[in-house]
């Protein structure tokens, strides 16, 4: 029997569905991953067989790039974070929390503003939220579903990668993708699946086909489960990267310590102070939870 290997796109009711060269294979996962504590995820890229009873089995899960805790998914290569600036209010710490989850995994994200076509959109506001997430050097990108303004940018940076999508309910994640994907999912027998998009009650999440990329959205889940330390956090939070060697002193939690770069920038207006606060309060967090 031949082996293959491909990645998993979806798990339900314990079968898993595999891809390989534009076909989706079902497949279930042999009992050692169990015995062993490992079992397979969405994302993971596997040896699977097919039998002469048309049943497929996964017989071994290759190392993982990179994975989410909570929803439980490996190996995405970027991760767009979709806001709006009203309806619902954009967050920046719910942004930076983003930011993290994806320098933790070790790619780039991509920051996404939608909604920028409604005719109460407050563009003073919406520049000077641009310009905080400018600051951060990552990419921000002003998109609408509705009247298609930048589709074709979005489209073209998801091409040929695995995305997660992350964003509040409500920011246009859907309408995004349908706006930048009508009618052009890949035609499989998963087509069922991908065009049941929409509300999810369940929270499942699965890499859909689209035309040439595959695409995780994160239904049901407005914070995305992850670890870190203080330590890291003053060292990777969204814009604090360049305060590295300007603290006095080496380890510096930018919090009372004499000497803070952060701290006289927040003073002079350079780091703008609601950010620095929410730095604050996230660093708090973790101080007194244990599971961090
Ligand atoms: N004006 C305007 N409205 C939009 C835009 N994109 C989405 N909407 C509206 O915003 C609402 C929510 O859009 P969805 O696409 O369902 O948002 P979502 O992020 O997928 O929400 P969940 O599925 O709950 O996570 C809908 O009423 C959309 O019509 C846009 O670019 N401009
Ligand atoms: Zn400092």
């Amino acid at each position: 029997m031949e082996l293959k290997n491909g990645f998993i796109t979806s798990l339900s009711g314990g079968l898993y569905t595999v891809y390989k060269d534009g076909v989706f294979y079902k497949c279930k996962a042999r009992g050692v991953f169990r015995a062993k504590g490992v079992s397979p995820i969405v994302g993971d890229y596997v040896d699977f067989q097919i039998d002469e009873k048309n049943n497929g089995y996964i017989l071994k899960v290759h190392p993982r790039k990179n994975r989410l805790l909570r929803p439980p998914i490996a190996n995405f290569e970027q991760v767009m974070i979709i806001v709006s600036l009203a309806h619902p209010n954009i967050s920046l710490s719910m942004i930076s929390r983003y930011i993290l989850v994806s320098l933790l995994a070790d790619v780039t994200p991509i920051i996404i503003i939608n909604k920028v076509d409604r005719e109460d959109l407050d563009k003073d506001y919406l520049e000077y939220m641009t310009n905080i997430l400018k600051s951060f050097d990552y990419e921000v990108i002003q998109t609408s579903a509705k009247t298609k303004i930048n589709l074709d940018l979005i489209k073209s940076l998801l091409a040929n990668k695995k995305t997660v999508i992350t964003g509040q309910s409500g920011v246009g994640k859907s309408s995004l993708l349908n706006a930048i994907f009508e009618h052009e999912l890949i035609p499989t027998q998963d087509i069922s699946t991908a065009l049941g998009r929409g509300r999810h009650t369940t929270r499942v999440v699965e890499y859909y086909p689209y035309q040439n990329c595959f695409i995780a959205d994160t239904p049901g889940y407005s914070f995305i489960e992850f670890k870190i330390d203080a330590q890291d956090l003053s060292q990777i939070y969204p814009g604090f990267e360049k305060y590295l060697n300007k603290c006095k002193f080496r380890g510096c939690l930018h919090e009372n310590e004499v000497g803070c770069q952060v701290k006289v920038d927040v003073e002079k207006g350079i780091m703008p102070k609601e950010h620095y606060e929410d730095y604050l309060s996230f660093l708090k967090e973790i101080k007194t939870k244990k599971e961090y």
